[in-house]
């Protein structure tokens, strides 16, 4: 039977699995090149820890792995319960706790490498964790979208780890009661992307829908809700979704090199974020914190018929 140690946690509500040991081996190489190996030969293993019975479409699972750039502490893919992130702001946040909690790491400054760069990250005394993310920037500004029962929707196209499509445009309060109704919406927004063919630099997949708007009940608080592309929402504001946020009201002079911006996610948990400025967008610093939740083996019985997940694609070669 095959075996995996697992530790889970949750960063603003949303939940990080962070995968141990017990994968195949991915080989050499970047991050990327490991994480296109991971998806073309071994993608059974993502359904196996992230979808369900095991997981569900709330999950981000981290896996582990030695660095190629010698200066981080640790290499990750991150995956959820249909695919591959780029980067995953709470996910890191979550490693962070992680390797803290297992005794890696200690407070202070350290780097993670990603698929997508390299990403600095400060573990604070009180528990805290700052992420230096990945160069952020606005891809396309004001892109209008038809979207069936809601109009026209217009928002911007912006990078910040993965792509977003992000609008202030929302039929509903930002309010936990609406959840169901901005999933909904959200989706109907998502369907209208993929049939309209919009994308981001390169061809690169839009698969996260933000509404970005503020709190009901303190209208000076910034507070989204986003559609993460296993159909479920971000329990927390979304790292890389701030992150985008960040380089859209920087490329709008709405915010300030340096000024703080206070994000909450549609359950009210916040992350604190700024920027400075890069070459193309802004360097977004996101702060944020995790619990550890649990710390279990994930047992894979041969005879399951659910072994790989539900939804898994048919293994190659298990
Ligand atoms: O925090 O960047 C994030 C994230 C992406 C998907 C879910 N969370």
């Amino acid at each position: 039977m095959r075996k995996m140690n697992v530790i889970d946690s949750h960063t603003a509500g949303e939940p990080t699995r962070v995968v141990l040991d017990g994968f195949p081996d991915l080989g050499g190489g970047s991050l990327a090149e490991r994480r296109r190996r991971f998806r073309d030969g071994f993608d059974h293993w993502r359904s196996a820890v992230a979808a369900e019975p095991r997981g569900s479409d709330t999950m981000v699972g981290a896996l582990l792995l030695p660095p190629d750039d010698p200066r981080c502490c640790t290499g990750v893919i991150y995956f959820n319960n249909v695919g591959y992130l780029g980067m995953c702001g709470h996910g890191t946040i979550g490693v962070v706790r992680t390797l803290a909690h297992l005794g890696r790491i200690g407070p202070g400054a350290h780097r993670v490498e990603t698929p997508v760069g390299v990403v600095g990250v400060e573990l604070h005394d009180d528990g805290r964790v700052s992420i230096d993310n990945v160069e952020s920037y606005r891809h396309a500004a004001g892109v209008e979208v038809e979207v069936p029962g809601h109009g026209t929707v217009a928002g911007d196209i912006a990078w910040g780890g993965n792509w977003f499509f992000i609008t202030a445009q929302s039929p509903l309060a930002l309010e936990v009661a609406n959840i169901a109704g901005l999933t909904a919406y959200t989706q109907a927004i998502q369907r209208a992307i993929d049939a309209a063919g919009l994308g981001g630099e390169d061809g690169g997949v839009i698969d996260h829908i933000e509404i970005s708007g503020t709190s009901p009940g303190a209208p000076g608080v910034a507070r989204n809700f986003v559609l993460c592309p296993g159909g479920a929402y971000d329990r927390s504001p979304c790292g890389t979704g701030t992150s985008a946020k960040l380089a859209c009201l920087a490329a709008d002079g709405q915010l300030g090199e340096g000024e703080r911006w206070l994000q909450q996610g549609i359950l009210g948990s916040a992350f604190e974020a700024s920027y400075r400025r890069g070459a193309r967008g802004v360097l977004p610093r996101i702060v944020g914190q995790a619990w550890i939740t649990g710390r279990s083996e994930l047992l894979l019985e041969p005879d399951d018929p659910f072994v790989w997940g539900i939804g898994a694609r048919p293994p190659a070669s298990p």
